[in-house]
């Protein structure tokens, strides 16, 4: 593809994203992505510990059997959107059954149309990625930081300018080159007294986790950071169970909702409603 067809099409898909309802959008080369934390380190999580019994998709519950990405033929781009989950709409999170969160449907949404502009306008090869790593995902936090979407903050999410933590991600591949629109020099963690780290009701982000008997829990260092995937896990597995019959809004049936733990991102004072 000639650079100038290139640059229309960049525009004009950050400007669609926009339109259709993305609250941020940005692209990530494949290439800078090989290089990425998530891609290197997740190849090194124990074992056992990728097993997540619990996990589940929109059809049920999922095998994880390893958390390699496997990335589509020819993909040389990600292209990544982000959607404002706002505080005061928390049932965009949460799981109806195996149902996923509405908010993950808007998102959906969103990329398969995004998808069916760049092949049917530009030409380009897509691959609208899943969610899961394990069913032919991708890390999509590395893949906003390198798109410019904000930085990893000390909760071990996403912190963008405009919402702080409070955005969910989903991302397709293009099999052609362009130019990351990213990083950025962002860091608000570096000065904040960490409220998010307080809220762990597991301590996921406790400095006690360096007990080297824990790290066969999946406890991951990067950098300055600490995020114990194991107490998080443990959050989740309270959240599934604590789950109760609730009636669904406009309709006389019922089904078991799970909401689960944000407390590190609704801690978080960027993107916080006043
Ligand atoms: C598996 C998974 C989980 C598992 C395991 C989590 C984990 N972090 O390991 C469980 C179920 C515990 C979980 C919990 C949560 N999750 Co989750 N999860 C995922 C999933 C599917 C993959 C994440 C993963 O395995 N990462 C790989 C591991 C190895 O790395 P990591 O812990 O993420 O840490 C890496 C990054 O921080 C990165 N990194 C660190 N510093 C830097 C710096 C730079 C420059 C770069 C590039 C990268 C980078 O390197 C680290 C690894 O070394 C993603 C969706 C996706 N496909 O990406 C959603 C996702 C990450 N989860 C999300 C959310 C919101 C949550 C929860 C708040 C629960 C909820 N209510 O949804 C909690 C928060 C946990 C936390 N504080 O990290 C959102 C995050 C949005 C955001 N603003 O960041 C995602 C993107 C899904 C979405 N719908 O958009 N999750």
């Amino acid at each position: 593809m000639k650079e100038n067809k290139k640059l229309q099409m960049i525009s004009f898909l950050l400007a669609q994203a926009r339109k259709l309802g993305a609250d941020l959008a940005g692209f990530a080369s494949v290439e800078e992505l090989k290089k990425a934390p998530s891609f290197n380190i997740s190849c090194s999580i124990p074992e056992s510990f990728v097993d997540a019994s619990n996990a589940v998709d929109e059809n049920g519950p999922v095998q994880v059997a390893s958390e390699e990405v496997r990335w589509p033929e020819g993909a040389k781009t990600v292209m990544i959107v982000a959607v404002h989950h706002p505080d005061n709409r928390p049932e965009m999170d949460w799981w109806y059954g195996w149902t996923d969160p509405p908010g993950n449907k808007i998102l959906a949404k969103i990329v398969q149309s995004l998808c069916e502009y760049a092949s049917d306008l530009y030409g380009v090869e897509v691959f609208h990625l899943p969610y899961h790593v394990e069913k032919g995902g991708i890390y999509l936090k590395d893949a906003a930081v390198i798109a410019g979407l904000g930085c990893i903050g000390r909760n071990n999410l996403l912190i963008t300018p405009e919402f702080g933590p409070r955005v969910r991600l989903r991302a397709f591949t293009l099999n052609v080159e362009l130019p990351s629109t990213g990083p950025s020099e962002f860091n608000p963690c570096r000065n904040c007294e960490g409220q998010c780290v307080k809220a762990c009701p597991q301590n996921a982000f406790s400095d006690n986790v360096s007990d080297r008997g824990l790290r066969g829990e999946g406890i991951l260092y990067y950098g300055e950071k600490i995020f114990s995937r194991a107490a998080c896990y443990r959050q989740m597995e309270t959240d599934e169970a604590e789950a109760v019959e609730e009636k669904i809004e406009n309709s006389s049936q019922t089904v078991k909702i799970i909401k689960y733990c944000r407390r590190c991102e609704l801690a978080c004072p960027l993107g916080k409603a006043i």
